[in-house]
């Protein structure tokens, strides 16, 4: 058979539910609160959202939910990168559909919102869907980063949903894709289509989260996959004794990953990038700085150890950051003559007299590898992909450079042999934790319910997920409390605020107050590989960062 033996033993696992929504569908009604507000810019948001702004935020409750047992059909789309647990959000929905009634269908739209563009979609059936419950992977109906944001594209969802009879769409995604979720759900009730949508928190980056919001799905895994890997390392260093590994981890902008794997695996060396920019630090003092710890403890004769590297770092450097945005207008600008320079040194000339002084001397003092990835990873907007920088290798180079210059001062007599990793895909299609298969089982089985309410603009929301699941709080919560006004691409534009780390936030003042002691002692710790059998302690915690958060 094709099946492991763990993939048949999670298809039989049951995902816990909030008391609330255990019993019968039909027992659970909803508890709406007052009407609400935007984080800011309120007034552009109401008249933006003019049907659907300000909603309350609604809470589960037991009692008659009349209209549970309706029949209604319910398009289903994954958008962006993969994260644990997406599959069961979907088996969430599903449940409570035909726990409702038997009649109604759920339907996925294939390979991202390009699905409901293109009116392709698959009907999920029972077959289908036991074939993914509790697994990892987005592979049920495939995603993708195609965007749905223009009038053009809401005009074919809608005549795609109207063919199929489909009066709600649950969008799964991260910020950007629930953003556009509000202006879809807005652009249908302008339209009285009557067709709801509901959004779900994605994303292992844990970049979407707010008060209401507690964390994204699939962080919890992720981190635990990554921090087994670290532990790994950890384990193996410390029995070696002769490397120093630089791991980079995935997570586009923000460095909650970096800060939770830290926590779990106390290494060496974490960076986090919102530290660098708010510190204003340059790349010569993020390199000195893990040059320090690596003296240190050769000092003590430890020449081993681990730095964690969050993927985002480079454009977090203020000097790097500008230098990256130069290249890039200086780049589309003159983009013909741009790649009429076939060598390095051709284009560093021509370079040299386009750039600012500072970028210049920036980009000057950069490893030549690094300097081609600047030069020639473009996304199709014309950005670098900073994901595709070798950041771990660039800090092993200047540190390396640094370490032979104050060998050569005599102040740095230990050795120093790097290793570089990146750890991104392994992480996000690992099978879900039990936290996330839970979590994820709960946000789609409350899309459902908000769905039977009528409710729109919404996005399922979980609360008190620090505690055990059956004490947790589900709801909903309108979009458009989540959104500000931000600059995109030139104009203002109705956007779900971003969640970077927060540095008077408990989960960094933790690390932060460990950190000098994981430096210069070894203080690893190996939280091995994610287990989903055992007692609580072992298979049923939620992530560090949410402990502190809710301490
Ligand atoms: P989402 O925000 O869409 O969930 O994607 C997260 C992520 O894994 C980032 O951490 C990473 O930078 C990016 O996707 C990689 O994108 P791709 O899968 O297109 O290579």
């Amino acid at each position: 058979s094709t099946l492991s033996p763990l993939q048949k033993a999670r298809y039989a696992y049951q995902p816990k539910l909030p008391a609330v929504l255990q019993g019968d569908i039909k027992d659970i009604t909803c508890e709406l609160g007052e009407p609400t507000q935007a984080i800011s810019d309120q007034e552009e948001l109401k008249s933006l959202f003019a049907n659907t702004y300000g909603n309350p935020i609604a809470r589960f409750v037991k009692g008659n939910n009349p209209k549970a047992g309706e029949k209604i059909n319910i398009g289903v789309i994954l958008s962006g990168g993969q994260a644990p647990g997406g599959h069961n959000v979907i088996a969430g929905i599903f449940d409570g559909l035909k726990k409702s009634n038997p009649e109604s269908k759920l339907y996925g739209f294939l390979g991202g919102p390009a699905g409901i563009m293109k009116d392709n979609l698959v009907e999920i059936d029972d077959e289908l869907m036991d074939a993914y419950r509790n697994t990892g992977g987005f592979d049920i109906i495939g995603s993708g980063r195609d965007k749905l944001e223009t009038e053009a594209q809401f005009e074919q969802s809608l005549a795609t949903c109207k063919k199929h009879d489909i009066s709600g769409v649950v969008i799964i995604g991260g910020d950007d894709s629930n953003t556009n979720g509000a202006v879809l759900a807005e652009y249908f009730a302008a339209k009285d289509a009557g067709i709801t949508v509901i959004g779900c928190p994605k994303t292992i980056d844990g970049d979407l989260k707010n008060e209401y919001i507690e964390t994204s799905f699939g962080f919890d895994t992720a981190t635990k996959t990554y921090s087994e890997l670290i532990g790994n390392i950890e384990k193996d260093a410390n029995s070696a004794k002769k490397y120093w590994h630089f791991i980079k981890l995935m997570g586009r902008s923000a460095s909650h990953i970096g800060l939770e794997c830290a926590l779990q695996t106390q290494p060496n060396i974490c960076i986090i990038s919102e530290e660098v920019e708010a510190k204003k630090m340059t790349l010569k003092q993020v390199v000195d700085q893990v040059a320090d710890v690596i003296v240190k403890r050769a000092e003590k004769g430890l020449n081993f150890g681990v730095a964690l590297i969050p993927e985002g770092l480079i454009e977090f450097i203020p000097e790097v950051g500008a230098l990256i945005s130069e290249l890039n207008d200086k780049m589309a600008h003159h983009a013909d003559y741009f790649s009429s320079l076939k060598t390095l040194e051709d284009q560093q000339e021509w370079l040299n007299q386009q750039l600012s002084k500072d970028s210049s001397y920036v980009f000057s003092a950069l490893p030549r590898s690094i300097q081609e990835q600047l030069l020639m990873d473009r996304d199709p907007h014309g950005n670098v992909q900073v994901s595709r920088i070798e950041t771990e290798k660039l800090l092993i180079e200047m540190v390396g450079h640094k370490l032979a210059q104050m060998k050569l001062e005599k102040k740095f007599n230990g050795s120093f042999n790097a290793l570089a990793h990146f750890f991104g895909y392994e992480g996000r299609c690992a099978f879900p934790s039990n936290f996330d298969a839970d979590y994820c089982y709960t946000l789609g089985y409350s899309a459902f319910i908000l769905m039977s309410h009528k409710l729109t603009g919404y996005i399922s929301n979980v609360a008190s997920l620090q505690k055990p699941a059956d004490q947790w709080v589900p709801g909903g919560c309108p979009l458009t409390m989540m959104m500000n006004m931000e600059r995109r691409h030139g104009s203002m534009k109705p956007v779900i605020k971003k969640a970077l780390v927060e540095l008077d936030g408990a989960p960094f003042k933790a690390f932060a107050a460990q950190r000098d002691q994981w430096a210069i002692e070894t203080s690893f710790t190996f939280p091995g590989a994610i287990q989903y059998y055992g007692p609580d302690e072992v298979c049923n915690q939620p992530t560090e960062t949410l402990k502190h958060e809710k301490a």
